[in-house]
C-alpha cells in the first residue's frame, strides 16, 4: 500500500486527493487531501467512490452486423476507421467528419487540446461540444454586449453575490460564481465577513438555504425578472452613471426597453411580490458596491435564454461590477501567459453574423464550433455537406440531447460512429467502435487556471497507476493522433507541430501546454500538493488610447427580443412546469451505476411540492405519467417542500432511454430527454434547446 496525491477530474471542482494504491496497482481508496491549498479535504461522494468500485470497458470494442459488440485490437480498430474516414473524404469532403467534445473532455486538458488539433488537422469545421447544450448564452451575451478586458471581482472579498439558477453547493461549478475550495466552508466564511447572498430560484436550493434573499420565481420568467431588476435600479439612480458614460451605449434605449416591466408585471409574470423584486435590486445595487449577478444553468436551459444571459449581464454593467483602474488582481493565472489586465472593453463580435453557417438551419458559428442543438439535423437531412461520421470524446449525447428517439434515428444513419467512454452508454451502443480510455489516475495531468480562486493556484499530478493487466487502453487523444498519422496529415498541437512517426507522450503535451506558462511544468512537479502562487497583485491599468470598445446594452435584436416576450401569453393546457436539478452523487449521465450511488438512489425522483402532490391525489413512490407538447415519460412522485408549487423538479441523465416494454422507473431511473423538442422552441443563434420551464400535465400513471 502507498499513498499519492492528486486532483479529482470528475467535475470541474479540482479537489485535491490523497490516493491509497494497494500492492496491486489498484486505487484503493480516495480521499479529500487535508493539506490541500485549495479545498483542505474537502471532496464528494464521486470522487471518493468512483475510481474505487466504478466498473468500466477494459479493451475496445466493434459492433458487429447483429448489434452485438466484440472485442478488437486498438490498432486494428484504428486501421479499419481509417480506412473509413478515408473514403468518406474522398467522397463529401472533410466537414463530413464531426467532432463532439462532451463534458469528460473538459477536465483532460492534453485531450481537451487534441480535439481542435485533430479538426485542424482534418480541416473540418464540424466541431460541436456540450458548451451549446449547456451556457452558450453566455458566449452570445458577452459577443453582443462586450467584456470587459481586466475581469470581474472574486467571490472572496465580496459584500454581495446575486445566484441566478444556479446551486453551487451541489454543482461546485467554478465558472458559474461557485464558491471555491470547501464550497459550504467557503460561503460560511464569506457571510460571516457580511456577504448579501441572493439567490433566484423555484426551488429553495441547498445553496438559497443561506442566502439573505431568495425569490422564489416561476420558472421560464428570467427576462422580466432581470428586466424588472434593471427598471428598479436605473428609476432610482443606483446604477454607476459615471462608468456608464464612460463604457457603455445605449443606457436611454435600456430604459426605455424595461419600462413596461414595473414590479407588477413581474409580480404577474413572475409570481414574485414587488417587494421582493425591489428588496432584491436594493441589496445589490444601493446597499452594496462590490459583487456581481451570476447565473448557471437555470435561466440559460429556459425559453429566451440568450436574451436572460443579456440581461442579468446588463446590470453588472450598469453597476460597473467589474475589476476597475487601479484595483488590485490577486488572481491573474499561473499558467497562462503574462497578461496586464486593462480598463477597457472588448467590443461586441457577434460571430455568429460573419462566420460560415450551417447547411440546414442557416446557424452561424460561436467559438469556432457549431451548435450541438442543431447536430442531429446535419445528419439526417440528405444531401451534399450532410455529416456522415462523428466522433463522441467523454459525451453522452443520448440522454443529453432532446427526443432521443431521433438521435438514434441520425446514430443509425451515420457511415462512421466512434465514441471513447470508459462506459457502454447509449451513446457508445450507437457507435461502430468503442474506445476505452485509461483511468483519472492512470494519466498524468495538470489543472487549468481557476480564476473563481483568490490567488493562483496550479497543481500537476503523475500517473499514479498503471492500467489493469490484460487490459488495452488509450489516452483520450491518442485515437485522433494516430488517425492523423494513418491519413497522412500533419498535427499542429497549440502551435507546435507534432511528430507524426511516433505517438507523443502525454507529459510532452503537456509541456507545449505549458510553455508559455508562468509557472513551467517542471515547477509544478515539485508540489505534488499543487501550490498556491503568491505573485504580487497587477493593478488594473488605464485603458489605451486606442481601446474604444463600449457596451452595447441595448443593440436592437435585443430590444426586439424583450418586446416580443412582453406580448408573449403563456401556453394553455398545462398544469405545471418542469425545471432541471443536478444531484450531488452523480454526474450528468454519469455515475448512476455506482455502488455508492445506488445505495442512496436507484432513480431520479419527479419531485412535487407536497400540496401538489395532494392536490393531484398522488403519494410519494406513485408512478406518474409526465407529458408535454413533444413526448410523455414515467416518473417516480417525491415530495420537495422546497419547491414553489406547480414545479415540476427532475434531474437528466437517468434512465433507459427509449422506454422499453416492462423498462422500470424505480429500477433505472426516468429519462426526461423525451420531454424536449429536438425541433421546436429552440434559440435563435445557438440551437439551444429547452431544457427547463417545459409546460407539463402531470397524472397518476395508469398500472
Ligand atoms: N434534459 C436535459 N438535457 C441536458 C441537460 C439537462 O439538465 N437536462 N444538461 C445539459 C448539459 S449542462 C450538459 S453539459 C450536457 C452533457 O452532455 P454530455 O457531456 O454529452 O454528457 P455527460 O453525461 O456529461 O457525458 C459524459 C460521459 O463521459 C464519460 N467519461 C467519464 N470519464 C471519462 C474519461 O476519462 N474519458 C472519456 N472519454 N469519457 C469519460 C462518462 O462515462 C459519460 O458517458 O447535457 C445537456 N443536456
Ligand atoms: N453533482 C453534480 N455536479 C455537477 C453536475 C452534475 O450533474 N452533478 N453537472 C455539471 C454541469 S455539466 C453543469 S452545466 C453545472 C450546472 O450547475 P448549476 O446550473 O448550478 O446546476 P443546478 O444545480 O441544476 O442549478 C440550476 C438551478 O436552476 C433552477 N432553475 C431551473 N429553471 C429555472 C428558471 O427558469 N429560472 C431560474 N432563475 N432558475 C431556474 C433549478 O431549480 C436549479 O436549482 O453543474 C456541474 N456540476
Ligand atoms: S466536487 Fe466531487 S466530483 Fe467534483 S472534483 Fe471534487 S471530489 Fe471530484
Ligand atoms: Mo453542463
Amino acid at each position: 500500500m502507498r499513498d499519492a496525491f492528486s486532483f479529482c477530474r470528475i467535475c470541474s471542482g479540482l479537489c485535491g486527493v490523497r490516493v491509497t494504491i494497494d500492492d496491486d496497482g489498484r486505487v484503493a481508496k480516495v480521499r479529500g487531501d487535508k493539506g490541500h491549498p485549495i479545498t483542505e479535504g474537502y471532496a464528494c461522494i464521486k470522487g471518493l467512490n468512483a475510481d474505487v468500485e466504478g466498473t468500466r470497458l477494459l479493451h475496445p470494442l466493434k459492433r458487429m452486423p447483429d448489434g452485438s459488440f466484440e472485442r478488437i485490437g486498438v490498432e486494428q480498430a484504428l486501421d479499419e476507421i481509417a480506412e473509413k474516414l478515408a473514403a468518406i473524404i474522398a467522397r463529401d469532403g472533410p466537414d463530413a467528419i464531426a467532432t463532439y467534445r462532451g463534458t469528460a473532455n473538459f477536465n483532460n486538458q492534453s485531450a481537451f487540446q487534441m480535439l481542435p488539433t485533430w479538426m485542424q488537422a482534418l480541416g473540418s469545421a464540424s466541431f460541436f461540444s456540450s458548451l451549446t447544450i449547456d451556457q452558450s448564452a453566455k458566449v452570445v451575451s458577452m459577443e453582443r454586449l462586450g467584456i470587459w478586458a481586466a475581469g470581474r471581482p472574486a467571490f472572496e472579498g465580496s459584500d454581495v453575490w446575486m445566484l441566478i439558477g444556479a446551486n453551487p453547493l451541489v454543482a461546485n461549478s467554478l465558472s458559474l460564481g461557485g464558491f471555491p475550495g470547501n464550497p459550504l466552508k467557503t460561503l460560511k466564511s464569506a457571510k460571516d465577513q457580511g456577504l448579501k447572498l441572493i439567490v433566484i430560484d423555484p426551488r429553495r436550493t441547498e445553496t438559497a438555504e443561506f442566502a439573505d434573499i431568495h425569490l422564489q420565481p416561476i420558472p421560464g420568467q428570467d427576462v422580466a425578472i432581470a428586466s424588472g431588476l434593471l427598471r428598479i435600479i436605473l428609476t432610482e439612480g443606483w446604477h454607476d452613471a459615471a462608468f456608464c458614460a464612460r463604457y457603455a451605449n445605449g443606457l436611454d434605449a435600456l430604459i426605455a426597453a424595461v419600462a413596461p416591466y414595473t414590479p407588477e408585471l413581474v409580480e404577474a409574470r413572475a409570481g414574485i411580490s414587488a417587494h421582493q423584486l425591489r428588496e432584491a435590486a436594493e441589496a445589490f445595487a444601493r446597499n452594496a458596491s462590490r459583487g456581481i449577478v451570476r447565473t448557471g444553468t437555470g435561466p440559460d436551459f429556459s425559453p429566451h435564454s440568450n436574451l436572460s444571459e443579456h440581461l442579468y449581464e446588463a446590470i453588472n454593467v450598469v453597476c460597473g461590477r467589474y475589476l476597475r483602474e487601479g484595483e488590485p488582481v490577486w488572481n491573474h493565472g499561473a499558467l497562462s501567459p503574462e497578461r496586464h489586465p486593462r480598463a477597457e472593453v472588448i467590443p461586441p463580435k457577434r460571430s455568429w453574423e460573419t462566420s460560415r453557417r450551417t447547411r440546414v438551419g442557416g446557424y452561424g458559428m460561436l467559438v469556432g464550433e457549431q451548435m450541438t442543438g442543431a447536430l442531429v439535423e446535419e445528419i439526417l437531412e440528405p444531401g451534399p455537406g450532410r455529416i456522415a461520421a462523428l466522433f463522441v470524446a467523454g459525451g453522452n449525447l443520448v440522454p443529453a440531447l432532446p427526443d432521443p428517439a431521433r438521435t438514434l434515428a441520425a446514430f443509425a444513419s451515420l457511415d462512421l460512429m466512434v465514441t471513447i467512454d470508459p462506459v457502454m452508454t447509449a451513446t457508445a451502443r450507437a457507435s461502430h467502435y468503442v474506445f476505452a480510455p485509461l483511468g483519472q489516475y492512470e494519466r498524468a495531468d495538470i489543472t487549468r487556471d481557476a480564476h473563481a480562486f483568490k490567488r493562483p493556484f496550479a497543481q500537476y499530478t503523475p500517473a499514479l497507476t498503471e492500467p489493469p493487466q490484460g487490459s488495452e487502453l488509450v489516452e483520450d487523444w491518442y485515437p485522433f493522433w494516430a488517425l492523423a498519422k494513418r491519413l497522412g496529415l500533419s498535427m499542429t498541437y497549440s502551435g507546435v507541430p507534432l511528430d507524426m512517426d511516433a505517438p507523443p507522450e502525454t507529459e510532452t503535451l503537456l509541456e507545449i501546454l505549458t510553455r508559455d506558462a508562468k509557472i513551467p511544468l517542471s515547477e509544478l512537479r515539485r508540489h505534488p500538493l499543487g501550490k498556491i502562487y503568491d505573485f504580487p497583485a497587477r493593478q488594473v491599468l488605464p485603458p489605451r488610447p486606442e481601446a474604444t470598445g463600449r457596451f452595447e446594452v441595448a443593440p436592437p435584436d435585443v430590444v426586439a427580443e424583450i418586446a416580443e416576450v412582453l406580448a408573449e401569453a403563456t401556453a394553455p393546457g398545462f398544469s405545471h412546469l418542469m425545471v432541471s436539478r443536478r444531484m450531488r452523487e452523480t454526474m450528468n449521465s454519469a455515475l448512476t451505476d455506482l455502488p455508492a450511488v445506488r445505495q442512496r438512489h436507484r432513480y431520479n425522483p419527479a419531485f412535487l411540492h407536497p400540496d401538489d402532490l395532494a392536490e393531484l391525489a398522488l403519494a410519494e413512490g406513485d408512478e406518474v405519467e409526465i407529458a408535454s407538447a413533444h413526448g410523455t415519460i414515467i416518473g417516480v412522485a417525491a415530495a420537495d417542500a422546497r419547491l414553489r408549487r406547480g414545479v415540476l423538479s427532475m434531474s437528466h441523465g437517468w434512465g433507459r432511454v427509449i422506454p422499453e416494454p416492462g423498462s422500470d422507473p424505480r429500477a433505472d431511473g426516468t429519462s426526461v430527454a423525451p420531454l424536449v423538442s429536438g425541433t421546436h422552441e429552440r434559440e435563435p443563434i445557438n440551437a439551444m434547446p429547452r431544457f427547463s420551464a417545459i409546460p407539463v400535465n402531470i397524472r397518476k400513471a395508469k398500472a
